[in-house]
């Protein structure tokens, strides 16, 4: 085991955190308030490779792995969490594409979303009527002249409007012989495609400046050629792509209870009550050695699972999940205590922790409830 940086993790940790002090922790107040999606600041973090951190270099990544991928969500969590999910997402649809597409799919759209070209990518799995159980899914692709027909509904897409392109699942079985999570295909879907209409923008609890929208699917062609992977093969690349996807859930609720931590040592050094900064206390000591110790647990989870994908040495499910499960629900207790330590002031938007609390929260909801994580790990020890 080694808990050693190499040159290249701690380089993109270094550019992530100059990045984040410039240009993100500045401004996030100010995006949370207005709702607006950090445009700029995401064309920023393209220029430093952060949009494709574990995609080859010869198609714009950073080729730097996924525990510097890791570190780097941390980081820019640590700044503004929406603008860490935007990125979170673009980077796993940059490395479905990269694990499952072909050389022209590759080719065509990892350099324009690792480049910024692309301001974002968007994962089109979940629906109204399934969630946790993506193998329900009730969106149609049937094979038509040269392509096929999309027909149905996507919930919940992170990036839905801003996306060059957006990864679609869809059941390419028939009414006939329905064959559960077997019958699901994938494509990938260009922005503007006719009959791909973006639905009214979800008014959520936090995350305020990144998007969430659904996406509607109305006679919606799409040529051969966006057809990723195998007929019937497209659970498995989402279960594959998630496994992934949680390593960056996990440092994102890592990244904004840092924040989090930080605001809350900050103020009990510097609020006074009975005479003494209230940091003087053993009640708030407490709270703030509790908080550090399942950081610093959370962290050890979820870069153990980025380094299990890194060695490529087979399936990481059971760790990714354990580290999403550890990583936001410890997140959102630092959130909580970081609050309370505030006290009335932590109530309001002028401090930061309200922001923190309402940014966290759903990261024990979004790429697997914590339900779901648990059903992973459990199925993975009574298997
Ligand atoms: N990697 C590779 N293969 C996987 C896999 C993974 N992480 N997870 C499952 N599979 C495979 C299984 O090995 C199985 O293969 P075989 O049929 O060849 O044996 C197949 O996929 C079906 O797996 P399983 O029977 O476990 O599927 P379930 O329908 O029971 O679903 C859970 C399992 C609940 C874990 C899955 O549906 C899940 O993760 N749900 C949450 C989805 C989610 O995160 N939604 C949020 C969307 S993003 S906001």
């Amino acid at each position: 085991m080694n808990f050693e940086l190499t040159e290249t993790q701690s380089l993109i940790v270094k550019s992530a955190r100059e990045f984040v002090e410039r240009e993100l922790k500045p401004v996030a107040a100010e995006l949370d308030r207005e709702g607006r999606f950090p445009t700029e600041q995401l064309k920023g973090l393209a220029d430093l490779g952060l949009m494709g951190v574990n995609l080859p270099a010869e198609l714009g990544g950073a080729e730097a792995g996924a525990v510097a991928y890791a570190l780097a969500m941390m980081e820019v969590a640590r700044g503004c969490a929406s603008t860490a999910v935007t990125m979170a997402v673009t980077n796993m649809v940059g490395e479905v594409i990269n694990a499952f597409g072909n050389d022209e799919q590759r080719e065509n759209y990892i350099p324009r979303l690792t480049s910024g070209e692309f301001l974002a990518g968007a994962f089109g799995l979940s629906e109204p009527g399934a969630g946790s159980d993506p193998g329900g899914m009730a969106t149609t692709a049937v094979r038509g002249d040269g392509g096929f027909i999309l027909n149905g509904q996507k919930q919940w897409i992170t990036n839905g409007s801003k996306a060059g392109v957006t990864v679609v699942w869809a059941r390419t079985d028939t009414p006939e012989r329905r064959l559960g999570n077997k019958g699901l295909s994938c494509f990938l879907v260009v922005a503007g495609t006719p009959g791909l209409e973006v639905g009214k923008h979800e008014d959520k609890m936090g995350l305020r400046a990144s998007e969430t929208v659904p996406l509607t699917f109305t006679d919606c062609f799409v040529p051969e050629s966006a057809l990723m992977g195998d007929i019937g093969a497209g659970f498995k690349v989402a279960m594959m792509a998630l496994d992934g996807g949680r390593i960056g859930i996990a440092s994102q609720a890592i990244g904004i209870a840092t924040a989090a931590l930080e605001a809350a040592i900050a103020y009990a050094k510097e609020r006074k009550q009975f005479g003494h900064p209230i940091a003087d206390f053993q009640a708030i000591q407490w709270m703030i050695a509790d908080s550090k110790t399942e950081l610093e647990a959370a962290k050890l989870c979820t870069l153990r699972a980025a380094q299990m994908k890194d060695k490529g040495a087979g399936r990481f499910t059971r760790e990714a999940a354990i580290a999403k499960l550890f990583a936001s629900e410890a997140a959102w207790k630092i959130c909580d205590r970081a609050l309370q330590i505030h006290g009335g002031y932590g109530y309001v938007k002028d401090f930061p922790v309200e922001r923190h609390l309402r940014d966290v929260r759903v990261t024990r909801i979004y790429e697997g409830t914590s339900e779901i994580q648990r059903i992973v790990i459990a199925r993975s020890r009574l298997e």
